[in-house]
């Protein structure tokens, strides 16, 4: 049998070791490789029993009380939702749609941005798979469900220990009516840095295929010119192009005036003659104030043809009012985040803005009953991952001084406490507001709030002012990312950069003014692809491997030296992955559709001389043990 499957199957040649080779063909040497594949997961399990998982060490542990997820029942079969109006009629009709409803709209942001912004973007697929099936039956009415991009996918190769596309791929299956959406950072991918245009293309192609409907494009300076590779890219692939605007500053306040409703205005035209379907509008730190989203949303919709789907993050405590008051002047679609993984620096509450709008003009539509028990499963979820949560405990109308991104802000309060500056914490919210104003007021989100940060941890742990750094007769080692963004890398904001700090930045160095991708030359896919295959000693390379590896070629090659060692770990329990077993404790863990693998933990031996532990299993009932390093 095992032979006659594997002379049959069209992939034989490739047969070297695959992730997605071996995890999506069920049918090729069930025998052998499946206990491979067990023993490699095995060995995972003791390993993390044994050792912990280095991430989850020294960090609070998930309450022993808190009761497991548990998912809603589905209501119903599944009826037509966004993503069939968008297969059957294509992006413009969408709009349109989108146009003609009274109802406000929602966009479901708890498996992106809401565990990026509350848990450091940690949520696994896992979790997210399974709960798709009641997004489908039980909401089918979402306008969207972002589930990709942004900072979820080198997160999802580097720290996870999976395949980003696959989570893609398996949620777009289990939800097919709703349409999926990516957060893309224009030319800059999911990653930190500018990419040629021919790689941004490729990345933009493979997600659309691969399962992506809606594509919000942002760029780190609003700058226009450096959207439209990817906002062509997106058009081209006939799905949703939500080219969009970053909100910074305060429309209301005549000492911001750089970013006045007329600059906001200016650029939603400049996204709808660059061919934008709908108008996003981000307000990543949660800026906008309810008074001014009521002039804003009024003056864009009085100005420019397209939807507008709002964005923003409730680190204030004051965002729900903010999404009522551009409700009232018309936007068209907002995001919120499931009850559970809502407020703070992460989306406000989705049930409580349908709760608000009900028996309104603007009444969503949508089934509160069915968002209660999403948010129960969602609850459940996110007890898992208490070792990630280092959030806000209360609203702070702080943000209105540093201008932090949601999806920064836990980041940076990690970074700052991993260089002891933790007890400082508001010196470095006000060198963020200072590093801000030197480089000329910016627009703050990835990749230029990282820049940002970089600088304000610098100025905190040297103690230099913004009257130092800008001191031309004073010595500043400035990081690198701020010699790169001053070099023009990210490229141009409004207004260009200031002169004074790009001089003393980069001394007698010309910055370029220019798209940074003109001066890129394009990647040769196909001998990329031959390098990286002949790498992994021959792995068969498909666009998506590439596209990742292309993004980020070392997270990528170290996630695949993993996967080789440990196998689809993926399939894992949430709690297992990050704490390992104990004794008399009983899993199963589908390793493919209907294969499943029921793992029961014994016992383990004592540490031998040669440093290892033997940990003994039963697998499906038959006795297995294996051997690994102690390294506590
Ligand atoms: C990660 O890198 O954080 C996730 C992948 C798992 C790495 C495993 S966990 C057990 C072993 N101990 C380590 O320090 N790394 C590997
Ligand atoms: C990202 O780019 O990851 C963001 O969330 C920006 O807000
Ligand atoms: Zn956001």
């Amino acid at each position: 049998d095992f032979v006659i499957n594997l002379l049959k199957h069209p992939t034989f040649l490739d047969m070297s070791y695959t992730t997605k080779f071996i995890d999506t063909t069920p049918d090729l040497f069930q025998f052998k490789k499946r206990r491979d594949r067990a023993t490699k997961i095995l060995t995972y399990i003791a390993d993390i029993s044994v050792n912990g998982h280095p991430e989850t060490a020294g960090r609070p542990k998930p309450a022993a009380e808190a009761k497991p997820p548990r998912l809603p029942e589905l209501k119903g079969p599944v009826q037509p939702g966004t993503r069939d109006l968008l297969d059957a009629q294509g992006p413009k009709a969408v709009a349109d749609w989108m146009k003609a409803q009274k109802k406000l709209l929602l966009t479901d942001t708890t498996m992106r941005d809401g565990h990026q912004s509350l848990l450091a973007t940690r949520m696994r697929s896992i979790d997210m798979i399974k709960a798709a099936p009641a997004y489908a039956a039980n909401l089918g009415d979402l306008f969207s469900v972002e589930c990709w991009g942004g900072a979820t996918f080198d997160v999802a190769y580097r720290f996870l220990q999976e395949c980003p596309w696959q989570r893609l791929r398996d949620i777009r299956a289990a939800m097919p009516n709703i349409m999926t959406q990516m957060l893309l950072r224009a030319s800059n991918g999911v990653g930190y840095t500018n990419y040629p245009d021919n790689v941004v293309q490729f990345f933009v192609r493979q997600a659309a295929t691969t399962g992506v409907d809606v594509f919000r494009v942002f760029d780190s300076l609003n700058w226009v010119e450096n959207m439209r590779i990817a906002m062509d890219a997106v058009v081209e692939a006939e799905k949703v192009c939500e080219g969009t605007i970053c909100y910074t500053g305060d429309i209301l306040n005549p000492d911001r005036a750089k970013y006045d409703l007329k600059y906001y205005v200016g650029m939603a035209k400049e996204l709808e003659a660059a061919g934008a379907h709908v108008l996003g509008l981000k307000d990543m730190a949660g800026l906008l104030k309810p008074a001014a989203a009521r002039a804003l949303i009024k003056a864009l919709k009085d100005e420019v043809d397209l939807p507008i789907h709002f964005h923003t993050h409730d680190t204030s405590g004051i965002a729900g009012a903010t999404i009522l008051a551009a409700a009232d002047a018309g936007v068209d679609a907002v995001d919120a985040a499931m009850d559970a993984f809502s407020g703070g620096t992460s989306q406000p509450c989705l049930g409580s803005i349908v709760e608000a709008l009900a028996h309104t003009e603007r009444d969503t539509g949508l089934d509160i009953d069915a968002i209660r028990r999403m948010s129960n499963y969602w609850e459940g979820v996110r007890h898992q991952y208490t070792a990630f949560e280092s959030g806000l405990e209360a609203p702070a109308s702080e943000v209105y001084l540093h201008e932090m991104p949601g999806g920064q802000f836990t980041n940076l309060k990690a970074q700052a406490r991993s260089l002891g500056l933790e007890e400082r914490w508001h010196e470095v919210a006000q060198a963020y507001a200072d590093a801000n104003q030197i480089f000329g007021d910016i627009v703050k989100v990835t990749p230029s709030s990282k820049v940002v940060g970089d600088m304000a941890l610098m100025m905190v742990a040297q103690g230099l002012s913004k009257a130092d750094v800008l001191d031309p007769a004073k010595d500043v080692a400035f990081p690198d990312s701020v010699v790169d963004m001053l070099r023009g890398n990210l490229g141009q904001p409004p207004g260009g950069w200031p002169e004074g700090i790009t001089r003393k930045v980069l001394k007698d160095e010309t910055p370029s003014t220019e798209r940074p991708g003109r001066h890129l030359p394009a990647v040769d896919l196909e001998e990329t692809r031959a390098k990286l295959s002949a790498e992994l000693n021959g792995f068969n390379v498909d666009d998506e491997d590439l596209a990742g590896y292309l993004m980020y070629p070392k997270v990528f090659l170290d996630y695949m030296g993993r996967h080789r060692q440990y196998g689809p770990v993926r399939t894992l329990p949430t709690p297992v992955f990050f704490y390992g077993m104990e004794q008399g404790h009983e899993i199963s863990a589908e390793i493919d559709p209907g294969k499943t693998l029921e793992i029961r933990y014994q016992t383990m031996s004592e540490t031998d001389e040669a440093g290892e532990v033997k940990v003994f299993f039963e697998l499906n009932g038959q006795p297995r043990a294996v051997r690994v390093p102690n390294r506590a």
